[in-house]
């Protein structure tokens, strides 16, 4: 059988799903993790910075953003972590992103996509993941726990979203590394930061806590992290911004 080239097994991804073995061989695959987690707890702020190109809600960010420069900007600016949407057709990401923010900088990056089966979690860690995103009312309880099983296995550490503090049941806290509190309900794309505020009350004390969606400016983060939040996952405000204009 003929050895396929790295390069062309990333070009071919786009076109269909090769074999968890083949991606098992990937470099990244059995590289250790970056921990988000960690880099969180040990930031000031815990900004979650996200490389993304366009959204449902609002179209066009960003669309031919440079990943490598944003990711390297990213890092100089003092970001915990770089969040990066790997979904094609709302977000007009891809894993070659993911892959590349990767390679030319040391955060940990999170893979932002709808994360619904086993193979995801392979393709996530073989591409360059440190930490993949569950939604809390996107799947059951049971296929929540499956998908976490599996990603605590492969060495990929959880971001939880939730958008009410109820939806924190579904999955064990053993599982979770950091909770996402979405200010933007999916269903509206209506943006709430208020009531992610309100929640942190009911959420378990000893676990990591994100405020994430519509966060526009330097004045908010300040107030979400006083006032309990470990960090915040702010995308469109940076990605409107030129890289220059990065500042901590
Ligand atoms: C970032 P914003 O408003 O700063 O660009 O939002 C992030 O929270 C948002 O992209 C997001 C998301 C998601 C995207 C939160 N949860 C789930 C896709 C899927």
């Amino acid at each position: 059988e003929e050895i396929i080239g790295y390069q062309q097994l990333v070009v071919n991804l786009k076109k269909k799903r090769m074999p968890v073995e083949v991606l098992k061989s990937f470099p990244e695959f059995s590289s250790p993790t970056r921990s988000l987690k960690q880099a969180v707890a040990g930031s000031e702020e815990g900004i979650i910075a996200e490389f993304k190109r366009r959204s449902p809600s609002k179209e066009a960010i960003n669309l031919k953003a440079d990943v490598m420069n944003i990711a390297q900007s990213y890092e100089k600016m003092g970001a915990a972590g770089m969040s990066v949407l790997t979904n094609q057709r709302y977000f007009g990401g891809s894993l070659e992103d993911l892959q590349l923010a990767k390679s030319v900088c040391n955060l940990p990056i999170l893979r932002k996509d709808f994360m619904v089966d086993a193979y995801q979690m392979y393709e996530a860690k073989a591409y360059g993941a440190d930490a993949i995103l569950l939604i809390a009312n996107a799947l059951s309880a049971e296929k929540l726990e499956e998908l976490a099983i599996l990603a605590k296995e492969l060495g990929l550490e959880i971001l939880f979203e939730i958008h009410e503090a109820e939806e924190i049941q579904k999955l064990d806290t053993q599982y979770i590394d950091l909770i996402g509190v979405n200010n933007r309900n999916l269903r509206t794309f209506e943006v709430n930061i208020q009531q992610g505020l309100d929640m942190l009350p009911h959420l378990p004390s000893e676990l990591l806590k994100i405020s994430e969606s519509g966060i526009q400016d330097r004045e908010t983060i300040q107030k979400l992290i006083q006032k309990g939040f470990n960090g915040v996952l702010v995308g469109e405000f940076f990605m409107k911004q030129k890289v220059s204009e990065f500042k901590k």
